[in-house]
């Protein structure tokens, strides 16, 4: 497949947490954006996608308000961390309506595995629809690795649009086995 030639790398925004904290205002909207060259309509956390990468470190906290202003119900996931599933924690039965407002809670162990992680809807029946429509950002657990010159996260979005620039409809296979993309050298999106 032939790549898109040309256009800035762009890393979405880092927020990294301070004195053991990491407080995120979160809002899962659909936005305009441009995907590949092309203009989209997808849905957006804090109106980019992908949405801002957290950075923390074991023992920390991440406190984060999720502001549902798409038009079905979501929740939030942090995909890979060992952290409780219940309460306001990284609990999947969690339903936010339209509208509503959710403040979680989730307190990483001070033994927490460094890595990479993401943070995706899991609320079950749109899941699909909400993650393919572009819902996910990095989460990064840091811990006293050596000093390199730069970090830099790359999130490859590899999503499918229809000629109209709204995403493709999700298949009940697709719902169950995922599915890859359909734009050629997804390099960038751009907020319009
Ligand atoms: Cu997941």
């Amino acid at each position: 497949m032939e790549a898109v030639p040309g256009g800035e790398l762009l890393e979405p925004e880092v927020l990294r947490s301070q004195d053991g904290v990491l407080r995120v205002d979160l809002v899962a909207e659909a936005r305009v954006t441009e995907v590949a060259g092309r203009r989209a309509q997808v849905l957006t956390y804090n109106g980019t996608l992908p949405g801002q990468t957290w950075q923390v470190r074991p023992g920390d906290r991440l406190e984060v308000r999720l502001r549902n202003e798409l038009d079905t119900a979501t929740n939030l996931h942090t995909h890979g961390l060992v952290v409780s599933p219940q309460g306001n924690g990284d609990n999947p039965f969690i339903s936010i309506a339209p509208g509503e407002s959710f403040d979680y809670r989730i307190d990483l162990p001070e033994d927490h595995p460094t890595g990479v992680f993401w943070y995706h809807p899991h609320r079950h029946g749109t899941v699909a629809d909400q993650l393919f429509g572009g819902l996910y950002g990095a989460i990064i657990v840091t811990g006293d690795e050596v000093p390199v010159s730069r970090d830099r996260s790359l999130i490859v979005s590899d999503i499918s649009l229809t000629t109209d620039g709204t995403i493709a409809p999700v298949s009940a296979q697709e719902v169950m086995m995922g599915r890859e993309g359909g734009l050629p050298g997804v390099s960038r999106t751009r907020l319009l």
